[in-house]
């Protein structure tokens, strides 16, 4: 039996135990053929940004989530025949989700061993009076956070995402900036580009805009930033412009503008915004749950319900440093080549923040992480 699990926290328990049955099920050189397929499969999908300590870590865990995605598809065929169609997951229930397949939306259940998220490529057949989703490819980018209830759980908030646009409000509710040191960490990690979207500039005057403003002045070098409202439509063309042919997903805080922000874009989705009742039926004054636009002009935009808080999912602490990449001029003058910047002598992240060099607010935010991981 491999030697599987000691990194293997992506799967639930009872995952991991189908998986473990599956697989001592096999001779040992259908396991082999299933792994050398598997690793074929990432190699043609994998592009995620990854530390390099890791990467042999990294590489074993999601080995095995694809072999475990072979495994199960195949089964899915065996029982119920091949695919009849393709498609997108735009809408994501607790048991069910929506595809778009060619133009039409087709409901799917879904079983209670099967990880779906928004963005998701999937194949499907007819099941009972309902479709049934039969694979899902390979990820390409992911968004994740850990399981609020479940730390060991992983969330993925959208795959295959092109660009995430992260978007923050000024004055009300008023600008937190630690988010978005939290958010360009995972975006890094799942592989997509990462946009933040300043909104309500227009809630600025002469004596809040300078101090509201100032708190972004750390995140102008190291990421693409636009200043928007949708109230007096600053910014919305430059965004529709940089978003073009794109798949991109809206997050951050509840109230920042994310679904203003997608009906500025194309004010024909009329999305529900504000303190009007929103979703389903649950009567919340908010997006609950992620659902994925598709503009005429071909650029997708996912509307994701607003976060309290943002955890970090599958980061640790030695690699860390590398989703900060504006300290990577300065790795080279560290005295230790494992240098973690914190208490090292000799450190050249801590001589930079010193110099001016490095913001210091985004060195704190490093510390901060660090210390909660
Ligand atoms: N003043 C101002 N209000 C905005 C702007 N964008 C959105 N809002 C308001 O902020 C509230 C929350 O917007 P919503 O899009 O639902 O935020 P979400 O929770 O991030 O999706 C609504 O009352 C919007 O009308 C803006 O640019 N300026
Ligand atoms: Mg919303
Ligand atoms: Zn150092």
């Amino acid at each position: 039996m491999h030697a599987l699990f000691d990194t293997f926290q992506v799967m639930q328990k009872e995952q991991q135990k189908l998986f473990n049955e599956r697989l001592s099920m096999l001779e040992e050189n259908e396991r082999r053929k299933l792994y050398k397929r598997a690793s074929m499969v990432r190699k043609l999908s994998q592009t995620r940004r990854k530390p390099q300590e890791d990467e042999n870590i990294k590489r074993a865990k999601s080995l095995d989530e694809i072999v475990f995605q072979l495994l199960l598809q195949e089964e899915n065929e065996a029982a119920s025949g091949p695919a009849t169609g393709h498609g997108v997951v735009v809408w994501l229930g607790s048991k069910t989700c929506q595809v778009r397949s060619e133009g039409n939306i087709v409901d799917c259940a879904l079983s209670r061993l099967q990880s779906v998220a928004v963005g998701d490529r999937v194949s499907f057949r007819p099941h009972g009076d309902s479709h049934a989703v039969l694979a899902v490819y390979p990820r390409t980018t992911v968004l994740s956070r850990p399981d609020v209830d479940n730390g060991n759980v992983e969330r993925v908030i959208a795959a295959n995402v092109d660009i995430v646009v992260v978007v923050v409000s000024v004055v009300a509710p008023p600008l937190h900036a630690r988010i978005i040191d939290r958010y360009m960490v995972a975006i890094q990690r799942g592989g997509a580009k990462m946009l933040l979207a300043v909104n309500k500039t227009d809630l600025l005057d002469e004596s809040t805009r300078e101090t509201e403003l100032a708190k972004l002045d750390p995140y102008r070098s190291c990421m693409s930033m636009l200043l928007c409202s949708t109230t007096d439509m600053t910014g919305i063309s430059d965004l529709r412009e940089m978003l073009k042919g794109q798949t991109c997903a809206f997050v951050g805080h509840s109230g920042v503008g994310k679904s203003s922000l997608i009906n500025a874009f194309q004010p024909s989705l009329s999305i529900l915004t504000g303190s009007v009742s929103e979703g389903y039926g649950r009567g919340t004054h908010t997006t609950t749950a992620s659902t994925l636009h598709e503009l005429p002009c071909g650029t997708r935009l996912i509307d994701t319900p607003g976060v309290r808080s943002f955890g970090l999912w599958d980061i640790d602490a030695k690699g860390l440093a590398w989703y900060f990449p504006e300290f990577e001029d300065f790795r080279p003058n560290c005295k230790f080549r494992d240098c973690n910047h914190t208490h090292e002598p000799q450190c050249g992240v801590k001589q930079a923040v010193v110099r001016g060099d490095l913001s210091q607010a985004r060195y704190d935010s490093y510390l901060r992480i660090l210390t909660l991981l």
